[in-house]
């Protein structure tokens, strides 16, 4: 697939990236480190300036102009959320600070409310720590079991083994749409069927995913979902958590203060509607307007449109990456999307990087935050190269012409 083929003009969306017009030890910049954060359109700068330059002001507690403008921004990006997920509610839609702080906070209500010793939670051995750990902290809080499901030499998740864990022991099911470190993409549709035949609730990690994929939480028929607002095109420090209504109204806060509560008295206090029962203190405001005009970049662009320009992108890159001696992918599972991850004979990944910089090229190496990813690959790090809606085979040509000099000055 070309540029032409996209069905948008990915040169011009690209100059809706200040951050990408810039040189890099004198090189062109060819970003290749959107799984670890994406660029901002200017739509999204220009909104979290014209928010603190003209309507700065906390929300929902005052009645002046600049903060009913606030709050009206604040909730209209919460409606916005909640059509970009197709959520049935804006109670379903609660603002926190990333991906991370959702599974936390859902391990901690709804998991603390719910698990009892020997009940076990299932995830997936591609899980990134975020879907790791807090599932680690409520075992230890209360005795349940974490499962977990293995992965293919090539990066898929292990069905049968996924089928024949679920049983009546299992409480929940975590896992992620799409792997950070190998791009695998699961089949959530059919395991969220088979986990409520078993009535598991179960939480999607779309932090990988939401910026590639359209979503549909109702056609889903998900429990919960996380996305961050930083991997969207979207400012850092703001993410989403949705869950069905039905469950948001069993669990108990996650914390308490200003704007959780109805009213307070050292007796008793009484809880705020949803979503604000999650919401405490005084949120990220800019964060949520930006992220609400990250969603209008999305929604213009098409996500349908991103996608399949992706698509062509990854076979491009996937194919042009076998030019380079000693280059061997990890992660080549038949559905997977906009990552390539890899390792080369003789280098460790750091040094790969390292001189990718030196020409202008951004990637990311290490573990990625999916240590049990490289261990089940017997290896200590990749190098990873992901995909964004304003890539070109540019970059792509860019990252195999380094590559060959890596190979070259190491081989
Ligand atoms: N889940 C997945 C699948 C992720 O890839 C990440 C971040 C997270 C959760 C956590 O997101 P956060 O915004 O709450 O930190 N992944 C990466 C990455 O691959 N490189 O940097 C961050």
């Amino acid at each position: 697939m070309t540029t032409m083929d996209a069905g948008f003009d990915v040169d011009t969306v690209k100059a809706e990236f200040p951050v990408l017009s810039q040189l890099v030890h004198g090189k062109t910049l060819y970003y290749l480190d959107n799984a670890a954060t994406t660029q901002k359109p200017r739509i999204v700068i220009d909104t979290l300036r014209t928010y603190y330059e003209e309507y700065n002001a906390n929300i929902h507690r005052a009645v002046h102009t600049l903060s009913e403008r606030a709050t009206e921004r604040y909730e209209g990006a919460r409606g916005k959320v909640r059509t970009f997920l197709n959520a049935a509610s804006v109670k379903e839609i609660i603002f926190t600070r990333n991906a991370t702080e959702g599974i936390n906070l859902v391990a901690q209500t709804y998991g603390r409310k719910n698990f009892k010793p020997d009940d076990e939670i299932l995830i997936t051995a591609m899980e990134h720590h975020a879907n790791i750990v807090p599932w680690q902290i409520l075992c230890e809080q209360t005795g349940a079991v974490l499962k977990v499901v293995p992965i293919s030499d090539e990066g898929e998740m292990d069905f049968e083994a996924f089928t024949n864990l679920l049983t009546s022991r299992t409480k929940f099911v975590s896992v992620t749409h799409m792997s950070n470190a190998l791009g695998t993409i699961n089949p959530i549709e059919k395991m969220i069927e088979l986990a409520h035949s078993y009535g598991a609730p179960i939480l999607i990690d779309a932090a990988q995913s939401a910026y590639h994929k359209k979503l549909d939480v109702q056609a889903l028929d998900c429990d919960f979902l996380v996305f961050s607002g930083h991997k969207l095109y979207g400012p850092t420090g703001i993410g989403v958590l949705y869950g069905k209504e039905e469950i948001l109204r069993t669990m108990p806060p996650y914390q308490g203060g200003g704007d959780m509560i109805l009213n307070v008295t050292f007796e008793k206090t009484t809880y705020n509607d949803l979503p604000y029962k999650f919401e405490a203190g005084t949120p990220h405001i800019a964060g949520v307007i930006g992220l609400g005009a990250a969603i209008d970049f999305l929604n213009d662009l098409g996500l349908e449109r991103v996608e399949r320009y992706e698509a062509g992108l990854l076979a491009y890159g996937t194919e042009a990456l076998k030019d380079v001696p000693g280059l061997t992918i990890i992660g080549t599972a038949p559905k997977k999307a906009s990552i390539l991850s890899f390792v080369m004979d003789g280098v460790h990944p750091h040094d790969v990087g390292t001189l990718l910089d030196q020409y202008g090229v951004a990637v990311r190496t290490g573990h990625h935050c999916a240590q049990p990813v490289m261990d089940r690959f017997c290896i200590p790090a990749t190098t990873r190269a992901s995909l964004a809606c304003y890539n070109t085979e540019a970059d792509i040509d860019a990252l195999v012409v380094g590559l060959k000099k890596v190979s070259e000055v190491f081989g």
